[in-house]
């Protein structure tokens, strides 16, 4: 799998892209006017018509543009993300840590951090739901995939499993902690 350094580099695209659409537009708009026969229309009415045209090219690359950017910001991890693995199972999840501290169902995380989760599955499809940083990713036995997000207030959140998995399906619940850095870094050394 890449790493979150290089998948980062995709950023300069969004501009990239920006930069095309623009491209796009103008384009769409100068053969929109030139197919318009102009002996037979009104000046005014061809005019109308090829803004018409550029408008809704425009608004349509627009909304793909939004949509677009907004998923690789999703998608790119920013560096220097602290890296958690998670194993999800019938029916609690395994959360390993960078220096392999291993619990069950508790998520410590830094408060200012990027916090990138890799997630797989020992069995069935689980997903990882942490509404209070409005992520959620499914974790699939045999795949991994990741999602991250940045804790910006400390507290106490819950998480949950979002794909019904078997019987004890809805107890598949952990909690989120989100502590002072040097709270997190005491934590990571405590034995549990
Ligand atoms: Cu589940």
């Amino acid at each position: 799998m890449e790493t979150a350094k290089e998948r980062h580099h995709v950023m300069p695209y969004k501009t990239l892209i920006g930069i095309l659409c623009m491209l796009l537009i103008l384009t769409a708009g100068i053969i929109g006017i030139s197919m318009i026969d102009l002996g037979k229309l009104n000046v005014w009415v061809a005019l109308l018509i090829a803004s018409v045209k550029c408008s809704l090219t425009a608004i349509a690359l627009s909304m793909f543009y939004i949509g677009w950017s907004s998923y690789i910001d999703l998608r790119n991890v920013p560096p220097g993300a602290i890296e958690i693995d998670v194993f999800a199972q019938q029916f609690s999840w395994i959360i390993v840590y960078p220096n392999d501290k291993e619990i069950e169902n508790e998520i410590v995380v830094p408060i200012g951090k990027p916090i990138k989760i890799n997630l797989t599955s020992e069995d069935v499809i689980h997903s990882l739901f942490i509404p209070a940083f409005r992520v959620k990713v499914d974790a699939v036995k045999g795949m991994s995939s990741y999602v991250w997000f940045y804790p910006d207030k400390e507290g106490t959140f819950m998480f949950h499993c979002t794909e019904y998995c078997g019987i004890g399906h809805s107890e598949m619940n952990g909690i989120l902690r989100v502590v002072p850095e040097a709270d997190y870094e005491a934590w990571l050394e405590e034995e549990e």
